[in-house]
């Protein structure tokens, strides 16, 4: 059990009032807030060890390195991978997507072979396969979903073959809140010879991940979604193959020796990190993993796992809603997809807002699972360890005073 109350004092912004309304944030899918350990870490860092790292001999430079490295440290205990070489630094997910595709992509895709993804992904794991298969002349394929929202395994069964170079799927889907087997998906793709890239954006934060244990050969999420700052996030990716691949970028920081027409690059992980890295990002990282391993990511799936428990039942008795994915709370993470009837859902999240309710509308950079579930878009409230059952109630009172709103004109 957390304890939320206690929780919640360590996130100032969410005590203020928004459209004369307390603040209830639901949109922690799109972004998490920070805590104060996270914020107080970035100003120490800028106030008494700000440098770059891995260049300078001087007190601060040392300092920096030691900290930025003690942050990969820490990602790789959060996530169980075996050495720290593992763990690469990125801008977030997209990036390191985009790194995997671009690097791994260019090295083991040629033309004919296949890249199997799924109808639910984000776009970030959707177009650099795309890029990747145009640029080869190889087919992108796509797993289908169940009726009930779940990935379809046979589906999956069909799609990877020995053809098969990559195998790429979200770990949690940011619409339809559900898990996906992705062990039985690596084991799948290891069986055919490919390899098992995931999308762990929507995971990472809200429950213990072990890339070992799932057997996934890269990795890849976003600290923003997890308490740390924006522009830092992590591509996981096991030693064989992050040495056989090509760094994506080039310059300072990731070279041993430049020569004038050739040049040698860094060990693990540094040959992947070319330029000044986001250093005190990197660092507060580090503090959002000590901060989020210090209360539990078991406790926090609970805590959601019981939220969803919660409301989940009351939204599905409110006439005239859908809600997309699962429908039981049992199968479904904090990541709750809905529309109501007649009601366009920007208009129903401009007016959650009206109520202090802050909920994502729209596509969700997932059009092609939106497109297969045949919505336009959808609303979304994803909740998060400082959301309380509380939240949950207001939720739902903005939910029916906005149907209210609508048919009758007032509230
Ligand atoms: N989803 C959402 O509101 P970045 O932007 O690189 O940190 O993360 C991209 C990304 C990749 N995969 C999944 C499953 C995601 O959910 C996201 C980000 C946000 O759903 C912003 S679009």
């Amino acid at each position: 059990m957390i304890n939320v109350e206690k929780i919640r004092q360590q996130f100032p912004i969410l005590f203020q009032e928004v459209n004369d309304e307390p603040l209830v944030y639901l949109d922690n899918a799109a972004t998490t807030q920070k805590p104060k350990a996270v914020l107080e870490q970035l100003t120490y860092y800028y106030e008494h060890d700000n440098a770059n790292v891995h260049r300078g001999v001087h007190t601060l430079a040392e300092r920096a390195t030691k900290e930025y490295e003690a942050s990969r440290e820490k990602v790789r205990g959060l996530i169980h991978a075996k050495e720290t070489a593992e763990i690469l630094f990125t801008r977030g997910t997209t990036t390191a997507l985009n790194w995997i595709a671009k690097s791994y992509g260019d090295l083991a895709v040629n033309a004919g072979d296949e890249i199997v993804i799924s109808y639910m992904e984000h776009h970030s794991n959707i177009i650099p396969w795309q890029q990747l298969a145009e640029r080869k002349g190889a087919t992108l394929k796509y797993i289908d979903i169940t009726p009930d929202g779940f990935l379809d395994m046979e589906s999956a069964e069909r799609q990877i073959t020995e053809k098969t170079k990559v195998v790429s799927v979200a770990h949690v889907s940011n619409v339809l809140g559900v898990i996906n087997p992705v062990k039985e998906l690596a084991e799948l793709a290891h069986k055919n010879g490919a390899v098992m890239v995931v999308d762990g954006a929507q995971a990472v934060p809200h429950m213990p991940v072990d890339v070992q244990e799932l057997d996934a050969d890269f990795y890849a999420f976003s600290g923003h979604k997890m308490c740390g700052p924006t522009g830092i996030g992590v591509l996981y990716g096991k030693r064989a193959l992050l040495e056989q691949m090509e760094p994506v970028e080039f310059g300072g920081e990731m070279i041993d020796f430049v020569n004038l027409y050739d040049s040698t690059w860094k060990e693990l992980p540094w040959k992947f990190e070319a330029g000044t890295p986001n250093i005190g990002g990197a660092i507060a990282l580090g503090t959002a993993v000590d901060y989020l391993t210090e209360i539990g990511l078991e406790n926090i799936h609970q805590h959601e796992a019981e939220i969803v428990a919660y409301v989940l039942p009351k939204l599905q008795a409110i006439e005239g809603l859908t809600v997309y994915g699962p429908q039981s709370p049992e199968e479904h993470t904090g990541v709750i997809a809905f529309n109501l009837d007649g009601l366009h859902p920007h208009d129903a999240a401009t007016a959650l807002d009206m109520e202090g309710v802050a909920v994502r509308a729209g596509h969700h950079c997932a059009q092609p699972l939106l497109k297969y579930l045949d919505v336009p878009a959808t609303v979304r409230a994803s909740f998060y360890l400082y959301n309380t059952k509380a939240d949950a109630d207001r939720l739902v009172e903005a939910i029916l005073a906005t149907k209210e709103f609508f048919q009758y004109g007032s509230i």
